[in-house]
């Protein structure tokens, strides 16, 4: 008995000074999209390495960067789209991760390496890949179509949102129109705009923190939403269905970044491993319906999740799809866009 207990102690203590949290337990501050983790993954982590989890949360990656560039958060973690990967790192916001660290990017799939401008993983892993799409009410929109152009329908003028987002809504009054949602082409970009004034006089507004509250309620009736957030709200009402439109939609690849200033880079870099545990990896896809591309975690989530089509996008999606891409200095031609979008009456 003794002996066990001298064993556990031993344990506990090389735990405790692996990761220096002798006196006060560690604190790691994550800054994370909403309803994107499994709140059992962040006690599971706390419990196993003695330490606190401090989550804060964002709804597109424009609003998390405007906060990280005010000076805000003292954040380890950050989980940005890869374009936004593309810029943080351009900007010296991010420090290169260390491999040896994280033995769990053995299980990644490959396959994401086409969503991502950092396929060797220096200075993000991979964490899920999801769609964007419209969620709808199937018994209030009785005529629904797999369309884009559903926005302008006025049968439901003041009943839709669109997302709060500039390359998001940009990109879907692009793919209506059958282009690049990457374009530099200043013709459809303008094409884009004048369609996106046009649905913007047909929606109830711009919205991406609340239209899955207003989806539950019937205040919306079809939102443009992300693939996992409208599954999830599918358990609360089983009237909701989740759809990619037939001329395709962007495809995101979030990733897991650390930060240049990050104050628990130790504790950060056993963080990031352990989401791609095989078996946490499962977990977190069964309960945020995205993908996270962890082979090993494919053979583990159940046959239903297996064969869902908004978690494991088919083929024929993908091939419309799109990755938004960062376009540099030409990113400014789609903020241009977009205040022109937000000034219009
Ligand atoms: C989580 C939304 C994450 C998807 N609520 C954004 N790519």
């Amino acid at each position: 008995m003794k002996k066990l207990h001298l064993r556990m102690l031993t344990t506990v203590l090389a735990g405790v000074l692996m990761l220096g949290c002798a006196k006060k337990p560690l604190t790691l501050h994550v800054f994370i999209w909403s309803d994107y983790i499994k709140p059992e993954i962040v006690q599971s982590f706390e419990q196993k390495f003695g330490c606190k989890i401090v989550l804060d949360y964002y709804d597109s990656n424009e609003s998390m960067y405007a906060k990280l560039k005010a000076g805000g958060g003292g954040y380890d973690l950050v989980f940005p789209s890869s374009y936004m990967v593309n810029i943080m790192q351009r900007q010296d916001m991010l420090q290169p991760l260390d491999h040896a660290k994280i033995p769990n990017i053995q299980h990644l799939d490959p396959a994401a390496n086409r969503f991502t401008m950092d396929s060797n993983h220096v200075f993000s892993v991979p964490y899920m890949l999801g769609s964007s799409g419209i969620g709808y009410l199937t018994s209030k929109v009785p005529d629904f179509k797999p369309t884009w152009r559903m926005f302008g329908d006025p049968a439901y003028k003041g009943r839709m949102t669109l997302m709060n987002d500039y390359r998001e809504a940009i990109g879907a009054a692009l793919k209506a129109l059958g282009y690049s949602l990457n374009t530099l082409d200043t013709n459809e970009l303008v094409q884009a705009r004048d369609l996106l004034i046009q649905w913007k006089a047909n929606i109830a507004k711009f919205e991406s923190e609340q239209y899955k509250n207003g989806l539950i309620s019937a205040e919306f009736l079809l939102v443009h939403g992300y693939s996992g957030d409208i599954m999830q709200i599918m358990e609360e009402n089983a009237d909701i269905a989740y759809v990619v439109p037939e001329e395709g939609t962007s495809v995101a690849l979030d990733e897991i970044v650390l930060l240049k200033q990050a104050p628990q880079p130790e504790l950060a870099h056993a963080f990031i491993n352990f989401l791609h545990e095989p078996e946490i990896a499962a977990q977190n896809i069964e309960f945020v319906y995205y993908l996270c591309p962890n082979l090993a975690a494919y053979e583990l989530v159940s046959d239903e999740v297996r064969n869902d089509p908004a978690v494991f996008l088919p083929q024929n999606i993908m091939d419309k799809s799109e990755v938004v891409w960062d376009l540099g200095e030409n990113n400014a031609l789609y903020s241009h866009i977009w205040d022109e979008v937000k000034g219009a009456e």
